[in-house]
């Protein structure tokens, strides 16, 4: 199978969706740079399109492809986004945060009419967890997240670039939790909703309308 060609044919199916005027979520991650990449071409096209980057990294790409890029605080709602993940479940259950901006991905998601999520079909499973939950957390708190994921049957690792802990465009650092296969996601998300220091946690649940799966030579959509 050739996952490369699917996220590229789910990204051109989801651009699909965004008329001129929209105000455009840019996702982040190998996926999404595929869809932003198609808007660059509705743009040379003539769209009128203002976009909320999640990350410096989308924020960059789509700047250079013309894309006008505004302050998320300029806005209080966004049209569509268009973001990828790490594992969905049909029932719209899933884990972002593999590419590390999580924390901005989950607050667009929550201000976004429309959350479209685009994938290869490695990325389909019957239940969360193979992957492990990206935690993104205060540096100020991270041994005591550690200590309480433990408590929840969780293995946290922080992330590590090159020498020293990974940070994220908020500063903050990240712990993969191993959990294990997820029986319950929305009482495994309550839980660390609740530990303090947590910034944001990637199970994204209740966030998505619609996901779009690239499929060999097609796509198939998954609608709530
Ligand atoms: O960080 C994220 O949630 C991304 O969407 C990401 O994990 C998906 O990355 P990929 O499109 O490169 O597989």
């Amino acid at each position: 199978k050739d996952f490369e060609k699917e996220k590229m044919l789910a990204a051109q199916e989801a651009v699909k969706f965004i008329e001129s005027d929209m105000i455009v979520g840019l996702g982040t991650g190998s996926t999404a740079f595929y869809a932003i990449n198609e808007i660059g071409k509705l743009v040379k096209n003539g769209f009128k399109i203002k976009a909320v980057a999640t990350s410096n990294e989308s924020a960059a790409l789509a700047a250079s492809l013309n894309i006008d890029v505004i302050d998320i605080n300029a806005v209080d709602s966004i049209d569509i986004t268009i973001d990828g993940a790490d594992e969905f479940t049909s029932e719209f259950l899933m884990i972002k945060g593999g590419g590390g901006a999580l924390f901005r991905e989950k607050v667009v998601a929550a201000m976004t009419k429309k959350e479209i999520i685009i994938a290869d079909s490695s990325k389909k499973v019957a239940v969360l967890g193979k992957f492990k939950v990206p935690v993104e957390v205060v540096p100020f708190a991270y041994q005591y997240v550690l200590r309480q994921l433990a408590v929840i049957n969780g293995k946290g690792t922080v992330r590590m670039k090159n020498d020293t802990q990974y940070l994220t465009d908020q500063g903050n650092f990240i712990i993969d939790a191993d959990f294990g296969l997820i029986s319950d996601p929305k009482a495994l998300a309550a839980k660390l909703n609740e530990i303090e220091g947590v910034a944001a946690h990637g199970l994204f649940i209740g966030l998505t309308h619609t996901i779009i799966m690239g499929e060999r030579d097609t796509t198939i959509i998954f609608k709530k």
